[in-house]
């Protein structure tokens, strides 16, 4: 069937919540995702913000946030964001958990998608990312990672080791096409450590210069248990960290 129209519009983040609603039917919602990901392919270059999809089965809304412009060819499915000021909240939280919050009602200081929904919207992505503060400052490539999916899968595997990035930034050091140290089991958020990087050997050694040692090497894109405040997923208690799945077309 044909997806309704979405009035998406380029305007700054800050003033942009898009809510889109659809009529309950159950060909269309039983593909939601699949076709909302499809119609921002099909008009990609004008759509970003928050989509509101309905559950059959609950008869109930939740809402996703969406973003088709910010990387030329990609489109975005955003899984979790949280601040700073909630960070404990998130540090043992492996993706691979089921740990739902805000569903129902988007926020960027305590969000993400249930674990069934992750997997859902993993199973048709390609990739996978993290950005600080997307809802302020919208996508900056300092402080940044993005690898494939199938390198770094964070719904299905416990890791402690270096992955193959396409890019990563920490604090203004950069990689490109390069294996950083990524770590993830349970208990554990998935995360990047800049401190250790070099015991291990990946070839993403720049960062662990200005890295924080103690007390456990400092922790990049989540779990931060070790945090060092010139990275700006961290630099006050209202920064933010966004993970997100995506599809490359
Ligand atoms: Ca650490």
């Amino acid at each position: 069937m044909e997806v309704p129209a979405l009035s998406c519009v380029k305007t700054p983040i800050t003033s942009l919540i898009v809510r889109a609603q659809w009529d309950i039917t159950a060909d269309f919602v039983k593909n939601e995702e699949q076709h909302l990901v499809e119609h921002l392919q099909k008009n990609g270059g004008s759509n970003f913000g928050v989509y509101q999809l309905s559950n059959p089965t609950t008869i109930s809304m939740y809402e996703v946030f969406c973003d088709a412009i910010s990387e030329e060819g990609f489109v975005w499915t955003l899984i979790e964001s949280f601040s700073r000021r909630n960070k404990d909240e998130f540090e043992d939280k492996a993706f691979f958990r089921d740990y739902p919050k805000n569903q129902e009602a988007f926020k960027w200081d305590r969000f993400r998608l249930s674990l069934p929904r992750m997997i859902a919207t993993a199973n048709r992505s390609t990739h996978v990312r993290a950005t600080c503060n997307f809802n302020t400052e919208q996508l900056q490539y300092k402080d940044y990672f993005r690898a494939k999916l199938s390198e770094i899968d964070v719904l299905r595997l416990s890791f402690d080791e270096c992955k193959k990035v396409e890019f990563i930034s920490i604090r203004g050091y950069n990689c490109t096409g390069c294996t950083a140290f990524f770590f993830q089991k349970d208990g554990y958020h998935a995360h990047s450590d800049s401190y250790w990087a070099p015991a291990v050997k990946c070839q993403f050694t720049s960062a662990s210069a200005d890295a924080v040692k103690s007390p456990g090497g400092e922790d990049d894109f989540g779990c931060y248990q070790t945090v060092n405040p010139v990275h700006r997923c961290v630099s006050s208690d209202d920064s933010t960290t966004q993970w997100w799945f995506g599809v490359h077309h």
